[in-house]
């Protein structure tokens, strides 16, 4: 699959024309995109649809507020643009109430918190050592700052989540909010039993589905929507629109999420990426969106099949999902995350390094690397293609500071891309 972009490169002729140096870093990115394997399991290739409308004149329009309610004069246009954004994203996930303003998932989950219970309130959530996510109360961030927060995490045998723990644990800590979704867990999550774990300790839920907004739209992990209160996500990773937050709810919760979106963290939203939001959620209700969906998930468990027949232990034994854990150390390759991130990206594979569960190493050096395959099946790798790049991982990383073996898989790997190309005529 490719994205075609009929007038792109009269757009970038203008930026071109502009600022030659920022034109010709636009450009540096665009060919490192084509020419790489992209394998950051939160990153995906947007159409050129959903690009072209972020370029577009919205952005240049105030609309603080929301449709039929604004503070500022001449947002009829913007109004239909939001109101069918939301439509879509409610059809999308059968909820009853959508915020699409979020200009980020980090925002998302500060406004549904800043909804969802009082400042100081106790959160029980995932742990970001074990795969959760860093606004999920990390101290450093904002939700760990004004919050009260408690971690649980995966059991230290299977690397799962041990839901009769959980629930032993919420019971004892009696938060006022369970938070559930994760950034590198390659299991399904079971929301159903969540939320019962929730009721129960008298919590509210909330969902942070930003890595699965995609494969729970395309049918293939189950939806939180019909047990939280509150659901989060990002609309760029699976989900493979802009880069950006939403929020649907239950109707009970509308007017607190709204007003905790606008004014309570946001000013004027970003009416052009609303527009291309509004645009991805048209493709993911296309039939052909769950057939990617579907691939994306069978891509994975091919690789993660190809990788461990090379030797590799994955984190809890493999994927249920988008993506997997490596675990490098002896008597896998026995180097860092860091190490791994780097001689990858010298062979032009992008990886991310990662904290793998009980990790004796700093998060800037981790003991594993994180691998999904969204972006890989959107510019149309498919399972025969899962093998020869576990084989070409296992070169790379067995010899990470051979030059000549990066340079070799280097060359396959732009071989392989050039028959996939993604914005074959950007900058044509
Ligand atoms: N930063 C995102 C990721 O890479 O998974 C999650 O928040």
């Amino acid at each position: 699959m490719s994205h075609s972009a009929a007038t792109s490169a009269s757009l970038y002729a203008r930026v071109q024309g502009a600022d030659p140096e920022i034109a010709s870093l636009l450009h540096a990115e665009w060919r490192r995109q084509e020419e790489g394997i992209e394998l950051i399991a939160s990153e995906n290739q947007a159409s050129a649809a959903v690009i072209e409308a972020m370029g577009s004149t919205l952005t240049n329009k105030y609309a603080e507020g929301y449709p039929g309610r604004r503070y500022y004069g001449g947002c009829e246009h913007v109004d239909r643009v939001e109101e069918i954004a939301r439509d879509r994203l409610k059809t999308l996930f059968g909820a009853e109430s959508a915020n699409v303003q979020p200009s980020s998932g980090s925002q998302a989950n500060q406004a549904a918190m800043l909804a969802l219970i009082p400042p100081g309130a106790t959160v029980l959530a995932m742990d970001l050592n074990h795969g959760g996510h860093l606004s999920h109360g990390h101290p450093k961030n904002a939700s760990g700052i004004y919050y009260q927060f408690v971690h649980y995490g995966v059991q230290p045998d299977t690397e799962r989540l041990d839901y009769d723990a959980l629930r032993d644990q919420a019971l004892e800590v009696k938060p006022a909010l369970l938070m559930a979704g994760a950034s590198a867990y390659s299991r399904t999550l079971d929301f159903e039993r969540l939320a019962a774990i929730a009721r129960e300790a008298g919590a509210k839920f909330m969902v942070d589905m930003a890595h699965i907004a995609g494969l729970v739209a395309g049918g293939q992990h189950p939806s939180p929507v019909p047990h939280a209160d509150v659901v989060t996500m990002t609309t760029h990773k699976t989900l493979r629109g802009p880069r950006g937050g939403a929020i649907v709810c239950k109707k009970d919760w509308i007017k607190q999420v709204n007003s905790a979106v606008f004014p309570g963290i946001q000013g004027g939203p970003l009416m052009h990426v609303i527009a291309a939001k509004a645009i991805a959620f048209a493709e993911a209700l296309q039939p052909s969106f769950a057939e990617y969906q579907a691939r994306t998930v069978r891509n994975a468990a091919a690789l993660a099949g190809g990788l461990q027949r090379h030797g590799y232990r994955l984190v809890s034994g493999g994927t249920d999902n988008h993506l997997m854990l490596v675990d490098l150390r002896a008597p896998g390759p026995g180097i860092t995350g860091a190490e791994a991130e780097a001689a990858l990206g010298r062979a032009h594979i992008t990886v991310n390094k990662n904290l793998i569960p009980f990790d004796p190493e700093t998060p800037m050096r981790a003991s594993g690397i994180r691998i999904g395959t969204p972006a890989i099946t959107t510019r149309g790798f498919g399972e025969a293609d899962m093998e020869t790049l576990a084989a070409w991982i296992d070169r790379v990383l067995r010899a990470p500071e051979d030059a000549d073996v990066a340079s070799e898989v280097g060359k396959a790997v732009r071989a392989l891309c050039a028959r996939h190309p993604i914005y074959p005529d950007y900058f044509a």
